[in-house]
């Protein structure tokens, strides 16, 4: 115990030695604890994801061998437990610098992600076991997705078929909704669907149904 007073004041050591252990143990403990976890939340909730997946290993890494170094040696001094705190944060602290340094460089891709998932904000509703529209205008070539509504009292989907042939036999669907019940909505993420003419219809009623026009 005489190391540790070197650096710290003989008045912390008294009171250490006052308040009984199991009292102090726990607390000391739980604060350690949550003060770890939102500091490490912190860090990983900053950093680029690959960059949070590689500090998260390593900090899991370094707890997993500091506590098997100590349960292997019983007794480890004050200054080496020390040391081994340092040991376990310095991915934290790897981290911090990491995040300090990209604040500045990922502000930019911010902007992507609403103009990007915004689309055209397609839509579709059933309403008197009925779609609001006889076409559906989606784009080409790629990944959108489709709001469908449902005000109705009864179940519906929309699924998506090359011809109204394939409706009718519920046949090589090119995409198929979940039916969710009256009074739900749902987004359905939905093609790339080559240009051209498909059809949609509700699986329920499929009298309820319109062209798909991909273009
Ligand atoms: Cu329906």
């Amino acid at each position: 115990m005489s190391t540790r007073d070197q650096s710290g004041e003989p008045l912390v050591g008294e009171v250490r030695f006052r308040v009984p252990l199991p009292i102090v143990i726990p607390i000391v403990g739980l604060a350690v604890i949550a003060a770890v976890a939102i500091g490490i939340s912190q860090v990983l909730l900053a950093l680029p994801h690959q960059a949070a997946t590689a500090v998260a290993v390593g900090v899991a890494a370094n707890v997993m061998g500091v506590f098997a170094y100590v349960a292997l040696r019983r007794k480890v001094g004050g200054a080496s437990l020390f040391e081994l705190g340092a040991i376990l944060l310095y991915p934290i602290v790897i981290g911090v610098a990491v995040a300090a340094l990209n604040i500045g460089e990922h502000e930019a891709p911010a902007e992507e992600a609403p103009a990007g998932g915004g689309g055209g904000g397609l839509s579709i509703t059933a309403e008197n076991i009925a779609f609001n529209t006889a076409e559906l205008a989606v784009p080409a070539e790629k990944e959108f997705e489709l709001t469908f509504e449902n005000p109705d009292s009864v179940e519906h989907n929309v699924s998506v078929y090359p011809d109204q042939a394939a409706g009718v036999e519920k046949a090589d669907a090119l995409f198929t909704g979940d039916i969710i019940n009256g009074g739900e909505s749902i987004t359905y993420p939905m093609g790339p669907f080559k240009p051209g003419e498909y059809f949609f219809q509700c699986d329920v009623h499929p009298n309820m149904n319109g062209a798909l026009v991909a273009e």
